[in-house]
C-alpha cells in the first residue's frame, strides 16, 4: 500500500490538520508522532525504504528498540501537513539498541525528524510500559491559553491540575490522573525529555511553562480531545480571570468527590486541597 493511501496516515494528517487550525501551530510550532503497529508497517513495507544512514537520536530508549513511528519533520510547518505531506512528514525506524534512527519515508525536501524527537520518544518509552502499549499518540502544541496561564498561576501541578478541572465539569472526568508542570527549560534537548517522560508516569498531560503542552493518549480522537479539553478549560480560566480576579462560586471538593462516585473515576485528595 501507498503509504499515504494508509488509515492511520490519514488520521496523522487529519489531526495535525485540526491543530493548524485551532491556532496551535504558528510557523514550524508543535510536533507530532505516532508508534506503528506491526501490520500498519507490514502494510505499507514496500514504500518503507531501511537502507539509509543511521543517526543519533540524543537520547537512549531501549524498551522502543525496532519500532517504527509516523513523526512530524524538524522545522516543516503544521499549516502544510495536509497539503504536502510527503515532505512534512517522515517514517523512521529505530536501531535495535534504541540508541539511532533512520529515515524510512518522507521528508522529500531534506531535513530531520522533529526537533522534539527526544521528548517523543521517551514519553513514549514511559507510556508503552505504564499503558501495557496502549498509548501510541504523543502531541506537542502551543496553546495559547495554557501558555498564557503560565505567567500568573504558581508552576505547580497541584494548581493547574485543580484550577482547570474547576472549569469545566467533564475536566476530571477526561484527565481524572491530572496534570504536570515543567518549569522554563531549554526544548530539544534530553533534559527537557526527561522531566517531561517522569511526569508521563503519573500524567497524560504535562505543560512546558512558557512553551506549551505535551499529551499522550490510545488514538488521534483521545490525543486531540485531550489537548483540546484541557486548552479550552485554560481559555475558561483566561477569561474569567480577565472578567474578575475571583469567583464568585466553582465547584468544590466536595463537588468533586461526587462526580467521582457517579463517574467511576478516582481523583487524587491531594488536588482536592482546601483554598
Ligand atoms: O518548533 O515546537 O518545541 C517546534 C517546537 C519546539
Ligand atoms: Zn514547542
Amino acid at each position: 500500500m501507498k503509504v499515504l493511501e494508509a488509515e492511520f496516515v490519514r488520521g496523522f494528517i487529519r489531526m495535525a490538520n485540526d491543530g493548524w487550525e485551532q491556532g496551535w501551530h504558528e510557523r514550524n510550532g508543535g510536533n507530532l508522532s505516532y508508534r506503528m503497529k506491526k501490520e500498519e508497517v507490514a502494510s505499507v513495507a514496500e514504500a518503507l525504504d531501511t537502507n539509509g544512514p543511521w543517526q543519533e537520536i540524543g537520547t537512549t530508549v531501549p524498551k522502543l528498540a525496532g519500532e517504527y513511528f509516523l513523526v512530524t519533520g524538524s522545522g516543516k510547518f503544521f499549516r502544510n501537513v495536509k497539503e504536502q505531506p510527503e515532505d512534512s512528514l517522515c517514517i523512521i525506524q529505530l536501531d535495535e539498541k534504541g540508541e539511532k534512527y533512520r529515515i524510512c519515508w518522507g521528508l522529500t525536501g531534506g531535513g530531520r525528524p522533529t526537533s522534539e524527537l527526544p521528548s517523543h520518544l521517551m514519553n513514549h518509552e514511559v507510556k508503552l510500559e505504564v499503558t501495557g502499549g496502549k498509548h501510541r499518540v504523543i502531541y506537542h502544541a502551543h496553546t495559547t491559553n495554557v501558555i498564557a496561564l503560565t505567567f500568573v498561576l504558581p508552576l505547580k501541578d497541584e494548581v493547574f491540575t485543580r484550577e482547570l478541572w474547576e472549569m469545566a465539569t467533564e475536566c476530571p472526568v477526561v484527565f481524572p490522573d491530572g496534570i504536570g508542570v515543567v518549569g522554563w527549560m531549554v526544548p530539544g534537548g534530553r533534559d527537557i525529555a526527561v522531566a517531561t517522560s517522569q511526569l508521563m508516569k503519573k500524567y497524560d498531560v504535562a505543560i512546558w511553562a512558557h512553551h506549551g503542552m505535551f499529551c499522550s493518549g490510545e488514538d488521534f480522537d483521545q490525543t486531540f480531545g485531550l489537548m483540546h479539553t484541557v486548552e479550552k478549560s485554560a481559555e475558561i480560566l483566561v477569561k474569567t480571570r480577565s472578567m474578575r480576579p475571583d469567583k464568585l462560586q466553582t465547584i468544590t471538593p466536595q463537588n468533586f468527590r461526587d462526580l467521582a462516585v457517579d463517574f467511576h473515576v478516582e481523583l487524587p485528595e491531594r488536588f482536592l486541597y482546601e483554598k
